[in-house]
């Protein structure tokens, strides 16, 4: 018996000098020590052998079982150090190769130029309010002042969902629903989408809008005219002149239009302003008192202004676009020049 484990050791030695490679030893491995193998077979077979030889040759049975684990790991530690070495060395990194050019992205000029007025009125001390675009028509209509034969009320003009749930006009209805949760004093200003029934080159069905209010005692049209020359100054330049002339809106009263001096001809006349030397940008006006009505407020005690733009106007003047179509087009020879 005792030359049988002998021979084991001797046979095992033997070919494990003439394994050839890492899965030789670990088919080895399997052969003598796996669970099927035959020394642990022998190891089965340990209750088979007269009681009185087991202590004896159980030991040995474990010295052997010993010797043959470590051999085959010494031997299965040389495949594996010849292996890391071979694929280390035809691994090797040229670091004098050029990388791969991963274009990077960026915001759309939208996104950037929202962003970029959206900071202005924060440093101003405006709070950003968002609401629904899907809006009741109270919000969007009733409450601002709008007559039941506005004609923005047309299904021409607005995108109706019901008789009275419809796609928001403008964001001045976050002001609503904001004036509704809240007491003066206040100065919010609503981002966000709004949609009409139009399209050609200055007009898209979807397109984004900023309006802001301030609501307080004692604000004044003063207010409003240097609020919004302090952001044309910021957006524009300090060389930009500004004009208000007067409007009407049902939700403010009185109301102007402002105008910029064109960014192309500087206010000499060019195409672009059809040769009046100005461009429209904002809305904006003092807010009518019947709104503070529908929103609870004492009309007698608060005064505020309201402001509207749209923010794809800001930017083709800005970048000097012909073509509102542009921006939702998301055509990226466009989008790459910003
Ligand atoms: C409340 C009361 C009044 C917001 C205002 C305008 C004037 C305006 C247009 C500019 C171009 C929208 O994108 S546009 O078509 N906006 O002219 N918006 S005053 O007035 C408000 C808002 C909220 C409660």
């Amino acid at each position: 018996m005792h030359n049988d484990l002998h021979s084991i050791k001797e046979a095992v030695r033997e070919e494990a000098d003439k394994a050839l490679s890492l899965q030789d030893i670990q088919d080895l491995k399997v052969r003598y020590l796996g669970k099927k193998g035959l020394l642990t077979a022998k190891l089965k077979s340990l209750g088979s052998i007269p009681r009185e030889q087991r202590p004896e040759y159980g030991s040995l049975l474990n010295e052997t079982k010993k010797y043959i684990e470590a051999l085959l790991d010494k031997q299965e530690g040389i495949f594996k150090s010849v292996e890391l070495s071979k694929s280390l060395q035809s691994q090797q990194i040229d670091v004098t190769v050029p990388g791969c050019f991963t274009p990077w992205g960026h915001l759309h000029p939208i996104t950037k130029v929202l962003d970029e007025i959206v900071g202005i009125f924060i440093s101003l001390g405006f709070t950003v309010e968002e609401g629904p675009e899907v809006e009741l028509d109270f919000y969007n209509f009733e409450a601002l002042n709008f007559p039941k034969d506005h004609p923005a009320r047309d299904m021409q003009d607005t995108f109706f969902i019901s008789d009275d749930v419809v796609l928001r006009t403008h964001t001045s209805s976050v002001q609503v629903r904001t004036m509704e949760k809240n007491t003066p004093p206040l100065r919010v200003i609503a981002p966000g989408k709004v949609y009409r029934c139009d399209a050609d080159v200055t007009h898209i069905p979807m397109f984004h809008q900023l309006e802001g209010f301030m609501v307080d005692k004692h604000i004044r049209m003063s207010d409003l005219k240097g609020v919004l020359q302090l952001f044309i100054h910021r957006v524009f330049g300090r060389e930009t002149s500004v004009r208000f002339r007067p409007s009407f809106f049902p939700f403010t009263e009185p109301s102007a239009e402002i105008d910029i001096s064109c960014v192309i001809c500087k206010g000499s006349g060019c195409n672009v302003c059809k040769g009046t030397g100005w461009l429209e940008i904002l809305g904006a006006g003092m807010i009518n008192p019947r709104v503070y009505e529908m929103a609870g407020y004492n009309p007698d005690l608060y005064t505020g202004f309201a402001f509207g733009m749209g923010i794809e106007r800001v930017a083709m003047l800005k970048y000097g676009i012909d073509d509102i179509r542009l921006f939702p087009e998301n055509d990226k020879r466009f989008l790459e020049q910003f």
